[in-house]
């Protein structure tokens, strides 16, 4: 142990502890723009100085390690002085007109110089301005870049894209896409965890809130809301809503509130594409198709993006079920249309989502009779769902829980713990045991694939025994990880059957269209959120959904049949 003082206080922290983390000990916060812990401890931003008895120098606090003996005062009349001088020049390189901002009540920027009472400026106001695609799901507004390097690591080092870099040097030096690029050319997943680290409004999700309202003002057309397992996690963070508050009739009260006709769960789709990709994959599996690849979960557009984009020729191992987001357009458009009498031209489906590559996976078409047009119309961000509630003044208060619609209702605790990474393979594991052994598994039979971030590559695996066939298992999130579980596949040193993969670490849960809170990452308790959904829920087996059933019976045929590959199923072949 180290033995030093901080602010007049002893501390003893282990060795290697840098200063800031010892501060955090004793209570004391240091400000800072740029730290996140592992990733960024680059003192990029420069304000995490304190100062050091005996020292002429300021020094950073993140990443500086505590000595034996040292004397700090992180608030010193010197401190405070150097850490508003360094706010007021990041202030003159910025756009700070907060009340047109993404992340006005939420940006550490505002946040520190308010702390600080900077109210005006010594310094004159320069900024960069660089167009920017507006249509693109991503948008990164160079004027209020900090440059304090965080998109970049995250990018870098958990997703393993590389698609932002630094770029000139000196006072020049400013972030970019990488090699001068265009972000359209980039390789970008659209995970969007750039955005949710961000500490300030640089980089934010395309606004489709506009689009939404405009489609509830048309006369005579029908709009049809899905809302996705990860989003009940998170809306109410921004709420001032405790997880048990913030219910998903919740949600659904406002959206009717705000003139949505129809509020559905996806949770209802996830449980049809269980159906479709359990017998997708025991099909594939029988068939001996998955001795030397295995299949690969569909159902994250981030993940299929990066496939497409480095690694095509394992595009055939995806499953080709489409995502619950997708199915849910196509039944809307499809089998709903035709229960309620309504042209699918006619209606306008919205989605939900925690997630920005949503925003792109539904430019898909969907072919069905004489309709040919988009299964789902417009996704909003669970953050633009909040500011949707915000504008119309919808207060937490006087929203309670009201029942989905019908006839899409049901659903089960498998199709909510989709939500989370391992959820898709576990809901998909316990209905495959069911039609192997003609028996429900105990539903927490397969729990032992939660929790891959606890491995040591952050990849889970197991070979599990259902009656005679041995399965081989992965689970991962995040795009790194899931580009070393490619890279065993390719060299042989692993093999597997079936192997889940979400693009955003923790998966949905952690997606990069929740709310955000800086440094702090909450997708392990949100997903804890959606297992304990799962736990009370009354069916917790996919297949056991009336309302899937229903479907299969007066509509869709067999899973994997005629009309579901019409409707469910896509190829993913750019
Ligand atoms: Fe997801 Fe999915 S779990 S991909 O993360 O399969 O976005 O929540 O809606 O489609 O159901 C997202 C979440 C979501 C789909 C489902
Ligand atoms: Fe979107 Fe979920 Fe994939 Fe993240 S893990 S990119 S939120 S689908």
């Amino acid at each position: 142990m180290v033995n030093l003082t901080i602010n007049n206080q002893p501390v003893s922290v282990p060795e290697g502890t840098t200063l800031m983390e010892a501060a955090k000990e004793i209570g004391v916060h240091v400000p800072s723009l740029c730290y996140l812990k592992d990733l960024n401890e680059i003192a990029a931003c420069r304000v995490c100085v304190v100062e050091l008895e005996g020292s002429e120098k300021l020094i950073t606090s993140c990443n500086n390690v505590a000595q034996e003996g040292m004397v700090i005062h992180t608030n010193s009349p010197k401190v405070r002085a150097n850490r508003r001088n360094t706010v007021e020049l990041i202030l003159s390189q910025h756009d700070a007109r907060c009340a047109i901002c993404s992340k006005s009540r939420n940006c550490l920027l505002q946040d520190v110089a308010n702390d600080l009472g900077i109210q005006g400026l010594p310094y004159e106001q320069h900024y960069e301005k660089r167009p920017w695609n507006k249509k693109f799901p991503l948008i990164r507004d160079s004027a209020k870049c900090i440059k304090c390097m965080r998109c970049i690591q995250i990018c870098d080092k958990v997703q393993s894209l590389g698609v932002w870099d630094v770029e000139s040097t000196g006072s020049r030096t400013t972030v970019n896409v990488a090699n001068h690029g265009n972000i359209e050319d980039a390789n970008c997943s659209l995970c969007g965890q750039c955005i949710t680290h961000c500490p300030v409004g640089a980089l934010f999700e395309r606004n489709d809130s506009p689009k939404v309202w405009d489609a509830l003002g048309v006369p005579n057309q029908i709009t049809v809301a899905q809302i996705a397992p990860a989003v009940r996690t998170a809306w109410g963070e921004e709420m001032g809503l405790s997880p048990d508050e913030a219910t998903v009739g919740k949600i659904a009260h406002a959206l009717k509130k705000m003139g949505v006709d129809y509020v559905f769960d996806t949770t209802f789709s996830a449980d049809l594409t269980i159906m479709e990709e359990a017998t997708e994959f025991l099909q594939r599996f029988t068939a001996g198709e998955l001795d030397k690849r295995p299949m690969f979960t569909s159902c994250c557009p981030a993940w299929v993006r990066f496939l497409q984009s480095e690694f095509p020729h394992f595009l055939p191992q995806l499953s080709t079920a489409k995502s619950p987001q997708q199915m849910f357009g196509a039944v809307t458009k499809s089998y709903f249309a035709e229960k309620i009498g309504v042209n699918p031209e006619n209606i306008h489906c919205i989605s939900v989502m925690p997630c920005v590559a949503k925003k792109d996976e539904c430019n898909k078409d969907l072919y069905y009779k004489e309709f040919a047009g988009k299964e789902v119309d417009t996704v909003i961000t669970t953050r633009e769902l909040v500011a949707m509630m915000r504008s119309e003044s919808i207060h937490k208060d006087n929203l309670h829980d009201i029942p989905f619609d019908t006839i899409l209702e049901d659903a089960s605790g498998a199709g909510v713990i989709f939500g989370t990474t391992g959820g898709v393979m576990e809901a998909a594991l316990r209905t495959a045991y069911a039609t192997i052994m003609g028996r429900n598994p105990s539903p927490d039979d397969f729990a032992m694939v939660r929790n891959s971030a606890k491995e040591e590559n952050g990849i889970l695996s197991a070979n599990l025994q259902i009656g005679a066939h041995t399965v081989n298992i992965a689970v991962t999130s995040g795009l790194a990880h899931a580009r070393t579980l490619l890279k065993q596949i390719e060299d042989g040193t692993a093999h597997y059957h079936f192997v889940e993969v979400m693009a955003c670490p923790g998966g949905c849960v952690g997606g990069g269209g929740q709310p955000v809170r800086h440094g702090e990452e909450l997708a392990p308790q949100r997903g804890q959120t959606l297992y304990a959904l799962d736990g009370d829920a009354p069916v917790r087996f996919s297949h056991e959904n009336k309302d899937v059933q229903a479907l299969y019976a007066d509509f869709m045929g067999e899973p994997c049949g005629h009309l579901a590959h019409q409707l469910l199923h896509t190829s993913h072949q750019k």
